[in-house]
């Protein structure tokens, strides 16, 4: 029987981005220095298919601290760890490397600039989250005030309103974003921030590129995480711009081929924490069943590349 056909069109840019290879690329390189277990503070990326891959290499995933034996190197994650991390493992004398992504960690040093020049801040971001942890743990309790959604501005209670700063968790939508700034800028007039937010090159350049193929698609599929809240934004922008089945798939085997019965086209893209190979994986699932006509949505490109240490060192 004769396949139907189907566009498939492909978001570009997609998958990893600069901040999750430098962290994926430590923790091997602290595999082969150090030999295994090598212990990593949470998972080093949102991402299943990553951690189980450098499970097998000999990494050991822990949640706190506490739980690595203090004779084994500890990566701390691609999200940030709040200042008492670090400082933990050199009480315990432990060899560690953070794999905090260099523009999560310029919202740390941001946070801490504002502070010294006397500023209370409001971080923009997700309760739980681990960079809003990271981040907020930057500073001592109460510096750092939470808001996630406009509602949330009028909650806000500053020790001085004329005495603020906002800083952004860097993966959340920039269209959500824009609407809390603008909220808490009438709120509180005198309040300064970074020129727009923190939203990093990468959230932000998947976040257009799936608004550009939404409103042509039928169904839109984000290859990505359930915990992994720049995966889940891109799923919020493909359904806000006009796609109105769009879904988180971790791999292949989770699509809803039902759900897609009688579709003509379909948008597929992938979180910053989602390797190609996975990519690869559903449009593959997609040839089989379809005759597929493969279409780039490409609205940037990226050449970002993150040094990774070329030693990684001991603490001295
Ligand atoms: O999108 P989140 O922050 O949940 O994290 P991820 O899926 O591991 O993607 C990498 C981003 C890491 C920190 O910005
Ligand atoms: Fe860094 Fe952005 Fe990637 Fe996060 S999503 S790791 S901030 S480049």
């Amino acid at each position: 029987m004769a396949k139907p056909p189907l566009t498939l069109y492909l978001a570009a840019p997609r998958g990893f981005c600069a901040g999750v290879d430098r962290a994926i690329k430590i923790v091997e390189m602290a595999i082969g220095k150090w030999g295994a277990p090598v212990y990593v503070r949470h998972e080093i990326v949102h991402n299943k298919y990553v951690v189980d891959g450098l499970r097998e290499k000999g990494a050991v995933f822990v949640e706190e601290l506490d739980e690595c034996p203090a004779d084994r190197p500890v990566i701390f994650s691609a999200h940030g760890v709040p200042k008492a991390v670090p400082a933990a493992a050199e009480a315990r004398n432990m060899i560690y490397v953070d794999a905090t992504c260099p523009l999560v960690s310029k919202v740390h040093i941001e946070a801490a600039r504002h502070s010294e020049n006397g500023l209370q801040m409001v971080m923009i971001g997700h309760a739980g989250h681990p960079e809003t942890l990271g981040t907020m743990g930057q500073l001592p309790e109460g510096e750092v005030l939470l808001v996630e959604t406009v509602a949330d501005v009028a909650k806000v209670a500053p020790r001085d309103p004329e005495k603020l700063a906002f800083i952004t968790q860097t993966t959340l939508s920039v269209d959500d974003t824009a609407g809390i700034v603008a909220a808490l800028k009438a709120r509180f007039p005198a309040i300064v921030g970074p020129h727009k937010e923190d939203i990093c090159y990468a959230t932000t350049n998947r976040q257009e590129s799936v608004k550009a193929m939404a409103p042509k698609c039928d169904a839109i599929l984000v290859i990505g995480a359930p915990n992994s809240s720049n995966s889940r934004r891109l799923v919020e922008v493909g359904r806000t711009a006009g796609c109105d089945y769009a879904q988180l798939v971790q791999r292949a085997g989770d699509i809803d081929w039902r759900a897609l019965d009688g579709i003509g086209s379909i948008g597929i893209t992938a979180g910053a924490s989602a390797p190609e190979v996975l990519v690869n994986e559903v449009i593959d699932a997609f040839e089989e069943r379809y005759d597929l006509t493969v279409e780039r949505v490409e609205t940037a490109i990226e050449n970002v590349e993150f040094k990774v240490p070329r030693v990684l060192r001991e603490p001295a």
